[in-house]
């Protein structure tokens, strides 16, 4: 099948989710092609199989905000209409999922049916897309794709809960590729961020408000008082500054490393012992299902779809949002034995295996199938 992505192409979430199934789809046999504004990080070398196709808005002064979804509709319709796409799935609701529906009304008007499968991440919902001045687009939006999925059952009944949605929603839960992990590195270098008997914290996120970083920072603050450890901290986003101020005010900045943004999660995750995630909010939580996958048992809030990924007791511990000394007596009850740490390790990756893309992608391409199947039909 010749399948459409929309992503965002950054270091979030969905973008990860959107390029590591288009990636994967390639691998089927499918062509895909990415549109979006610039190549999404993740996506390596293109080829027969896999193509980008870059959306420009150009810069004009009359416009005090350019009008991206119009170019990304405009977009659509020509690479459709181009490359012969018989199927569009747009990820994350805003814009996309709006400038998807222009772009099938556009092609209607020249009889070309093409089925949108929109994906619903998280905030796009539950922050952004809840907000007065977008809910009536993105509910519009929504009840207009052909197919909606979301990443998790939690998401799936706040976006009930949220918005008047007509349709049905199908929980597709995001994926690792386990075959990716069993021999991915020999030597961690470890050695390079700690002393061997410190125990390595990581945290990896784009560091908004909702990430609560603070917390991150004093759940460490009271590990460290207990046993030697050092934090690594993986992003930008404006909760960096004043992370970097709080772990000099703590007297730890020797202790926490801030790496910026990476392509090199899994060598990162290869020489952490714990993951930490207490987020306000949290659809899914791929970061934490990343860090299960490379044996890093996981620390985190309840919220969200958390517990659909982090298992209570078995690959981690889950706690209310904003509880850190709880959190960080859980974070000394798995690091302060090797052989609790190993146990948790162990049922972290064992836990993560559920989602490899091999249970998911399938999901994906019966969903597509019904989509393109019912194309002609008028509301399916
Ligand atoms: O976490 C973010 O702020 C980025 C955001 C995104 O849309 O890129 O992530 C969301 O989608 C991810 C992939 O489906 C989920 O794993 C994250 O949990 C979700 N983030 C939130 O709900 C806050």
């Amino acid at each position: 099948m010749k399948i459409a992505i929309v992503c965002y192409p950054t270091f979030g979430g969905s973008g990860v989710v959107a390029t590591e199934l288009g990636i994967a789809l390639a691998n089927r046999g499918h062509e895909v092609h990415f549109v979006t504004y610039r190549q999404p990080v993740r996506l390596g070398l293109l080829n027969n199989k896999i193509h980008f196709h870059e959306v420009h808005v150009p810069e004009y002064p009359l416009f005090q905000y350019q009008p991206y979804e119009l170019a990304l509709s405009s977009k659509l319709v020509d690479t459709i209409k181009l490359y012969g796409i018989e199927l569009l799935h747009v990820h994350y609701a805003i814009p996309h999922a709006y400038a998807g529906y222009m772009a099938k009304q556009m092609l209607l008007e020249e009889h070309i049916h093409i089925p949108m499968i929109t994906t619903l991440h998280g905030t796009d919902i539950t922050l952004v897309g809840k907000h007065p001045f977008y809910k009536p687009a993105v509910t519009f939006s929504i009840n207009n794709s052909d197919v909606v999925t979301s990443v998790s059952a939690s998401l799936k009944q706040q976006t009930l809960d949220i918005f008047d949605i007509k349709r049905e929603i199908a929980v597709i839960p995001n994926f690792i590729d386990k075959s990716k992990y069993s021999s991915a590195f020999t030597d961690c270098q470890r050695s390079l961020m700690a002393e061997d008997h410190e125990k390595i914290i990581t945290h990896i996120s784009n560091f908004r408000k909702v990430k609560r970083i603070p917390d991150v920072i004093h759940i460490f603050n009271r590990v460290q008082e207990k046993l030697p450890a050092k934090l690594v901290m993986v992003g930008e986003g404006p909760e960096k500054e004043g992370a970097e101020l709080l772990c000099e005010e703590l007297g730890i900045a020797d202790k926490v490393i801030f790496l910026g943004n990476s392509n090199e999660i899994d060598r990162i995750l290869c020489f952490s012992d714990l993951f930490v995630l207490p987020s306000e909010s949290e659809s899914f939580g791929l970061a934490a299902l990343e860090a299960m996958i490379n044996k890093v048992p996981v620390i985190s809030s309840n919220a969200g779809g958390i517990p659909e990924v982090n298992e209570h007791g078995v690959t981690g511990f889950l706690s209310d949002v904003g509880n850190v000394a709880e959190m960080a007596e859980n974070a000394i009850k798995i690091l302060h034995d090797d052989t609790v740490l190993e146990k948790f390790k162990e049922n972290a990756v064992k836990s993560a295996e559920k989602f490899d893309i091999l249970e998911v992608l399938p999901l994906y391409e019966a969903v597509y199938e019904k989509a393109y199947n019912s194309r002609f039909d008028k509301k399916m």
